[in-house]
């Protein structure tokens, strides 16, 4: 891990941002992809999923003999920590659930929103390498405590046409309704435009690789997406007082999830950042995905020493990261100065495992310094407002000069004509 000043630190962000291009070949495949889907339905997703998951398959959606046989094949004590999990999810969602409301604002004028689930969803859930029942429990639950219908999981099977029954047991406990044996770019496509197995929702989330995260954009505007997931991060912030085990432990969990991952330390001690470095050297070895942790740490692993405390919040919002670790003397006070970060946890018993697991609040964040302008995955997400207007015949006798005299100074008469007919009509 180098150890770098926050000056040199931004310098390198800023060049980095410069230098990343987006690698068209990876848009062509994609928007080829979306296209045979549209034309060929049903027929693409077999085609492709032969071609990339290398899986023949005969139908797409799992079998209620799937569903059953998953829940046995899962260690019951995992099972029993999952439903803990999703308790606990549920628990904080249910917090974030917003209400219609009405209230007379005016005499005779009664206001409101009206809130409402989105009907149908679907969720990207990632194979291969990262198979995590905890973001099927993160992306479904919310869905259902926001009162959706229709929950749909895709996900790439194994060669043998398999999926990992840790996942459809989550997808069970969770709630979710049917599981689509289909990933990639291809299953994005198929979610947007529907086929003749797969229901056309209206929003789509969860993670993927790049080839989903850019079908996500792509046929974003036909249906809404949640937000495009980048590597993990972690940003701790120690000072003397930090334990440098529990640091170094932290950053080598967000490490080991992917080689782009990053992690980052900030820390105002010089001696805390050497022994940090040596520190992360030793446990990097003990872990069994040391191999990526590793490339992780040593590509863009960075330890920044700040000046002052200052100077150490500056630099943190300045990345703005996926998850923040106050690990220093005065955590809450330095809450307050941390205005852009996707998730924060206080105190020397926050790992960020917590968050990922049971805590309760949602593990899908804003990467990628999106923090700046958007939130956790929530209940809003699945959610959606519609305005309620609501005038007496005095209110509205009140109101209409003032929506004539707008209307016609836009050249609208009709707009004016619609007000002025109901004025006449009750005078
Ligand atoms: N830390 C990840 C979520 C996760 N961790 C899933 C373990 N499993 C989000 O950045
Ligand atoms: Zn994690």
């Amino acid at each position: 891990m180098k150890i770098v000043t926050a000056e040199a630190f931004k310098e390198e962000r800023r060049r980095a941002l410069e230098t990343s291009a987006l690698t068209s070949s990876v848009d062509d495949t994609v928007l080829n992809i979306i296209q045979t889907v549209r034309k060929e339905g049903d027929a693409a997703l077999f085609r492709y999923t032969e071609q990339f998951d290398g899986a023949k398959l005969d139908i797409l959606e799992l079998s209620e003999k799937e569903w059953e046989r998953a829940m046995f094949q899962v260690d019951p004590n995992v099972l029993g920590a999952l439903t803990t999990a999703k308790e606990q999810i549920e628990q904080y969602h249910r917090l974030q659930k917003e209400k219609s409301w009405f209230e007379q604002v005016r005499p005779g004028v009664t206001l409101g929103q009206k809130v409402t689930p989105i009907e149908r969803v679907g969720i990207y859930v990632p194979g291969g390498k990262a198979v995590y029942p905890s973001t099927v429990l993160m992306n479904v639950l919310p869905a259902k405590i926001a009162g959706v219908k229709e929950i749909y999981i895709v996900t790439p099977p194994d060669r043998e046409g398999n999926i990992s029954p840790s996942i459809i047991a989550a997808a069970k406990l969770a709630g979710a309704d049917t599981i689509f044996k289909v990933g990639g770019a291809q299953a994005i496509a198929a979610l947007a435009y529907g086929t003749e197995t797969i229901p056309k929702v209206d929003k789509i989330t969860g993670p993927g690789n790049q080839y989903v995260a850019r079908a996500k954009k792509w046929v974003f505007g036909d249906v809404a997406i949640d937000m495009i997931a980048g590597p993990s991060e972690i940003c701790v912030f120690a000072d003397d007082t930090t334990n440098v085990s529990f640091a170094a432990a932290d950053l080598l969990s967000q490490a080991e999830h992917d080689e782009m991952a990053n992690a980052i330390c900030v820390t105002t001690s010089d001696s805390f950042a050497e022994e940090l470095q040596k520190e992360v050297a030793e446990q990097v070895k003990q872990l069994e995905r040391y191999e990526i942790a590793n490339v992780s740490i040593e590509q863009f692993g960075r330890i920044i020493i700040a000046n002052n405390i200052e100077e150490a919040h500056d630099i943190i919002n300045f990345i703005a990261p996926e998850h923040l670790e106050l690990m220093n003397e005065d955590a809450v006070s330095s809450m307050q100065q941390i205005q852009h970060a996707g998730a924060i946890f206080l105190g020397p018993y926050g790992p960020e495992a917590l968050g990922d697991y049971v805590a309760g609040p949602n593990h899908t964040l804003p990467t990628s310094g999106t923090a700046r302008f958007a939130s956790p995955l929530g209940v809003y997400d699945f959610m959606k407002k519609s305005s309620i207007i609501h005038y007496t015949e005095e209110a509205f006798m009140r109101e209409a000069d003032a929506v004539a005299m707008i209307a016609n100074a836009e050249q609208l008469t009709g707009h004016a004509k619609s007000v002025l007919i109901r004025k006449e009509f009750f005078q």
